[in-house]
């Protein structure tokens, strides 16, 4: 089989942790994304924020229970399993849940943060894929602090307006606040390394969970904001016990080792109930 990837693309993610390539999503799988959108749109899961009608927009679902099959079977008809397995040189790879954005009107960006923060678990092998399902400049698409999914993990946000790095575990973790990155850009756009791209739809944008990252929102050039995220993990992904026990944004109940106990730090990530995505 031919390369799906080139070595620099490869390279670039693994330095960077983003990467995009460019025009790799053919017509007929563009159109079920679409239909997935359309469907999440019409039936948001229980921890979606926002509604997904009127004139201004803030809708995000996150790994619908309901959508899993939908998405899971979308993922077996697309070459995604075999680009991520290409991506990391990875022998599994399996699909675990999707994102879905939606802004319209007068709608706020998605403010920095790390995924890894609000979710037990961890390793290299983890990929957002980002699909643009509209035109976007890079600053209404997803931007990532270069080289940051190699770093320390921050505390999360708890994306509110009014003071975007306000930590979601505070006392109970023993992470550092987030730095006020937008604001740091703002008196000198040179003070972080920021990487992103003008994407279109039919590119795909790779990105690292654990790389600092936002996404934008509308503007006079940008009427709606659509976009899809799709998580995978491969041979190196963990269950990791970094985060506090405490509630936090989202529920984390242990998560089964498969018989009847639960998994602990450092154990494999294999949940048999989530789809092998590579062939
Ligand atoms: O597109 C966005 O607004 C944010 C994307 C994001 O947070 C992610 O890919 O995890
Ligand atoms: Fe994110």
């Amino acid at each position: 089989m031919s390369p799906l990837l080139t070595q620099q693309q490869k390279f670039d993610f693994e330095q960077d942790g983003i990467v995009k390539l460019p025009n790799v999503i053919e017509e007929n799988l563009l159109t079920r994304l679409n239909q997935c959108f359309e469907w999440s749109i019409a039936n948001p899961g229980p921890i979606a924020v926002g509604n997904p009608r009127g004139d201004n927009i803030n809708f995000l679902d996150n790994a619908n229970p309901k959508a899993y099959k939908m998405y899971s079977d979308l993922v077996l008809e697309s070459n995604f399993g075999a680009i991520a397995a290409e991506l990391w040189d990875s022998e599994y790879v399996g699909f675990f849940a999707e994102q879905v954005f939606l802004k319209q009107g007068k709608s706020l960006p998605t403010y920095w943060h790390q995924d890894t923060v609000y979710w037990p678990l961890g390793g290299e092998h983890w990929a957002n894929f980002w699909i643009p399902l509209v035109e976007m400049t890079k600053e209404q698409s997803v931007r990532i602090v270069r080289g940051s999914h190699k770093g320390i993990m921050y505390d999360g946000s708890t994306f509110n307006p009014k003071d975007p790095t306000e930590p979601l575990w505070g006392a109970a973790g023993n992470f550092p606040r987030l730095p006020d990155i937008t604001a740091d850009l703002e008196k000198d756009p040179s003070s972080w390394d920021i990487a992103g791209f003008d994407v279109a739809p039919g590119d795909l944008v790779i990105l690292h969970p654990h790389s600092i990252h936002s996404g934008g929102k509308n503007d006079d050039t940008l009427a709606i904001r659509r976009n899809l995220v799709l998580h995978f993990f491969g041979d190196k992904s963990y269950y990791s016990g970094h985060l506090p026990d405490a509630p936090g944004m989202y529920d984390h109940k242990p998560l089964s080792e498969g018989g009847d106990g639960f998994l602990q730090d450092g154990d494999l990530y294999r949940p048999a109930s989530m789809i092998r995505a590579n062939p």
